[in-house]
């Protein structure tokens, strides 16, 4: 029997976890930083915040939740969701909350993991599974005068329980998915809402609805028939996934919607042409939206295109030598994502540091397993990341195939550890793909500073799926057992 550490207890550590419970691995912890469970989606309380994949997707496949107020649900429901789903799987009594990694380093002698938690605990573990997400850091760009602003200055993802809005001036930095959320949220709340814009994001309608009565009844009477909007979205899906991986076709759609969405929701050819994306379609996340638009048409609220000079005491001056006066300043400026597992200190095989591996930009092998560090699996770890499926999706890829790790494992023999020459293959050809990717085409969370994208998967998430679903113990250096 294996005793395994999971760090995170958001959608991914929760995932793995239930799949490991599942699978009869019952000595297992996740230590969890924050004093609840939920990642991402407790963390980020900005209004507006919801949930832009539908939600038939954005849920475990084998837990259905005929409960959806709507198609794209906010995201206290999916809180909400991911908080019964651990209680119904009894994974809660599991979670150790309030218990924040520092550290874990690989003990030879032992073959196994010593975790290091902030408040000077050791938990030993013989797999340990990093599930600390890709976007738990959020980044506040150094701006001139920052310091001395005097209202509240807030990130979107570090917003404060006590902070309302209401009948203030407040400046939006950003034009990301978190933006376009918040702006159309407080615009009408907010005494006059400016938005700051470096880049226009591509948009595309949201096809959202509310879910009726009569469905959640029939959904919880027959549980089977949530597959069929599953497979709805994942068609849905299907053809972004088709246009960002370079289908002609579909790419062509897609920006066709997106123009037609602009063309009707912005009749003021001025207005539009500020708006009108200038980067390739996909190569920042493409984002479904119906309010952006109109929220920026309103009277009480501001696009300002002019960058950002500084910040002044009392708000915000742009390169025209306009200062844009506002009493709260929010940070949509989204997160590090490229710094994988940081500010947790990983210390492998002979003390090697997994920072100093991935000194050029992070890279694991089915995005799990790194070489040099035995028995350890990573949930969502570099280039996993999908920009048009569900995250949720390939949290269960990697949950399945860390189960056929961990029977191994379990089984005995030396550690299970990547070997190197299948990592380093593995890596040229997922770099190779992403070198001719739509990401190449600007900046964005994806890519490290040298240009390097080691977020995102290169193809399609069937053939992450595929790829995952049978271990093959070649590749750990174990004859076929
Ligand atoms: O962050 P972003 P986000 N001066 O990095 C701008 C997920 N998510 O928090 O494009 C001026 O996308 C920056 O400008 P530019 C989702 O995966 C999911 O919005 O770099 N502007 C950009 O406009 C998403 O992709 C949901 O030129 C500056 C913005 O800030 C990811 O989180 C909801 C600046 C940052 O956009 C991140 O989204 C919300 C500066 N110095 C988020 N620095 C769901 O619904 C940055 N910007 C599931």
């Amino acid at each position: 029997m294996a005793r395994i550490v999971i760090i995170g207890a958001g959608f991914g550590g929760i995932a793995a976890a239930a799949a490991l419970v599942r699978a009869g691995f019952d000595d297992l912890v996740l230590l969890e930083k924050g004093d609840r469970i939920g990642g991402v989606w407790r963390d980020n309380t900005y209004p507006g915040c919801g949930c832009d994949i539908p939600a038939p997707l954005y849920s475990y496949s084998f837990a259905p939740n005929p409960q959806w107020s709507r198609r794209f649900p906010p995201r206290r429901e999916i809180l909400g969701y991911l908080q019964d789903f651990a209680e119904r799987w009894g994974l809660l009594p599991r979670v150790r909350l309030n218990a924040q990694v520092t550290g874990a380093a690989w003990d030879d002698a032992a073959g196994r993991w010593r975790v290091s938690t902030a408040d000077g605990g050791e938990v030993v573990a013989d797999v340990l599974i990093p599930a600390v997400g890709q976007l738990g850091n959020p980044v506040v760009p150094v701006l001139k005068g920052a310091q001395r602003f005097e209202g509240p200055a807030v990130h979107t993802a570090r917003w404060p329980e006590d902070l309302t809005v209401d009948g203030l001036n407040v400046g939006v930095i950003g034009t990301g998915a978190s933006a376009i959320q918040l702006v159309p949220a407080i615009a009408g709340r907010a005494g006059r809402v400016t938005v700051f814009q470096r880049t226009p994001p591509w948009t595309l309608p949201k096809p959202d609805r509310r879910y009726s009565h009569l469905r959640e009844r029939l959904y919880t009477r027959f549980p089977g028939l949530s597959r069929v909007p599953r497979w709805g979205v994942w068609g849905m899906t299907w053809v972004a996934g088709r246009a960002v991986t370079g289908h002609r076709v579909a790419g062509a759609l897609l920006k066709g919607m997106s123009n037609a969405q602009r063309r009707l929701q912005v009749p003021d050819p001025a207005l539009r042409a500020r708006v009108t994306p200038v980067e390739p379609m996909g190569c920042k996340r493409v984002l479904f939206t119906n309010a952006w638009y109109p929220a920026l048409r309103r009277p009480d609220v501001g696009l300002v295109t002019a960058p950002i000079e500084a910040v002044t005491p009392n708000g915000v001056l742009t390169s025209d030598g306009v200062e844009h006066r506002c009493d709260v300043l929010v940070y949509a400026t989204g997160f590090d994502a490229v710094d994988f597992l940081v500010p947790v200190r990983i210390r492998g095989r002979d003390g090697k540091e997994l920072s100093d591996v991935w000194r050029d930009g992070a890279f694991a092998y089915l995005g799990m397993s790194v070489p040099g560090f035995p028995n350890l699996f990573l949930m969502y770890g570099p280039n996993t990341n999908t920009g048009n499926s569900s995250v949720i999706y390939f949290h269960e890829a990697q949950a399945r195939h860390i189960v056929q790790a961990v029977r191994l494992v379990a089984a005995g023999g030396a550690p299970l550890e990547v070997r190197r020459e299948r990592s380093d293959s593995y890596d040229a050809e997922i770099q190779r793909r992403l070198a001719t990717s739509v990401w190449t085409g600007c900046r964005s969370w994806y890519r490290t500073a040298t240009g390097r994208i080691v977020t995102n998967w290169p193809g399609m998430a069937a053939e992450y799926r595929r790829r995952t679903r049978r271990l093959r113990p070649a590749d750990y250096g174990r004859s076929l057992e």
